[in-house]
């Protein structure tokens, strides 16, 4: 198979032992270096923490890895010329020979393919504000209304047009739940000011959800769970809104467009918000690594 799944996260996938899968989007192109790298096995740490294994997912030199190695890991944080890859670009990048890191999209489905069920990133990609003039959607979202996995995240990027987004998941129907919250977070706050419709309160609940979605056989499509980002380390909401209109600002006159928009959008936010965004970044993908680690142990009782 083309797929290249590292020795740990096999032998764990066989022994049906607690697995979460890791985006490597967010470590080549949504954090500044040398903090990426840090990070990015801080969150490995994370999991394994809650007794899982990390397998942090991405492509190198056309093979597509789940579970990467100490140098493969910092290929992705700190090489040049490190794609970006959704689950379109996949293909393409395997018969190239290209390295790149994987968006939700492609995370998402190489870790199904893998036999991943419980993944881990910051916040999903979404409909983007502006959305009538250019139509940008992210992939994220048709990806997870066909791909069966429970994906841990801080809610949407608040880049994003949350309310339009929070629709599209109903209209794909894709599941949403708040964890601990009847708030749908916000990234970077711990709430976007929009509510969810349900609460699961431990990993026991969700594990429970993912059962109960294999035995009713419905479509093949993800469960979304929104773990906030604890309110005592969420960026001051004030100073989030102002940031976020000069980026906003900044993006429409420089032209940014398509696969550019994300990660210009959330490093206009680290320069000015004093790296205060990247810190609520941070804390918010640490929490969503704890949490999947500790949904996949319950999920691997069952
Ligand atoms: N979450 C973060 N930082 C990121 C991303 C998510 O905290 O950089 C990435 C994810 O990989 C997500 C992607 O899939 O941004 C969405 O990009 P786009 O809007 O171009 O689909
Ligand atoms: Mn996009």
């Amino acid at each position: 198979m083309v797929l290249m799944v590292a020795e740990e996260v096999r032998e764990a996938l066989r022994a049906r032992r607690p697995v979460v899968a890791l985006e490597s989007t967010i470590i080549a192109h949504g954090l500044p270096r040398p903090r990426n790298l840090a990070v990015a096995r801080e969150l490995e740490e994370a999991v394994r923490r809650e007794g899982a294994v990390p397998a942090t997912i991405a492509v190198l030199d056309g093979r597509p890895r789940v579970g990467l190695d100490k140098t493969q890991l910092e290929r992705i944080a700190n090489e040049d010329g490190i794609r970006k890859l959704g689950h379109r670009d996949l293909p393409l990048a395997v018969a190239s020979g290209a390295s790149g890191a994987t968006t939700v999209s492609a995370t998402a489905l190489l870790a199904a393919l893998a036999g991943i069920r419980v993944f881990a990133t910051g916040g999903l990609g979404g409909v983007h504000r502006e959305w009538t003039a250019t139509q940008d959607e992210s992939a994220d979202l048709g990806l997870l209304a066909r791909t069966r996995i429970t994906v841990v995240c801080a809610g949407v990027k608040s880049i994003l047009d949350v309310p339009a987004t929070l629709q599209r998941l109903e209209t794909l129907g894709v599941a949403v739940a708040g964890y601990g919250t009847e708030r749908f977070p916000g990234f970077y706050l711990s709430d976007s000011g929009h509510p969810v419709d349900w609460t699961l309160r431990s990993p026991e609940e969700v594990a429970g959800v993912m059962r109960a979605q294999d035995a009713l056989r419905g479509p093949e499509s993800a469960l979304i769970v929104a773990n906030p980002v604890p309110e005592e380390e969420q960026l001051d909401p004030a100073l989030h809104a102002r940031v976020l209109a000069g980026a906003l600002r900044a993006c429409a006159e420089e032209g940014i467009t398509g696969q550019a928009v994300t990660p210009f959008l959330l490093d206009h936010l680290v320069r000015h918000t004093d790296g205060a965004s990247l810190s609520a970044n941070l804390a918010a993908v640490r929490g969503n690594a704890r949490l999947a680690g500790r949904i996949a142990a319950a999920w691997a009782e069952g």
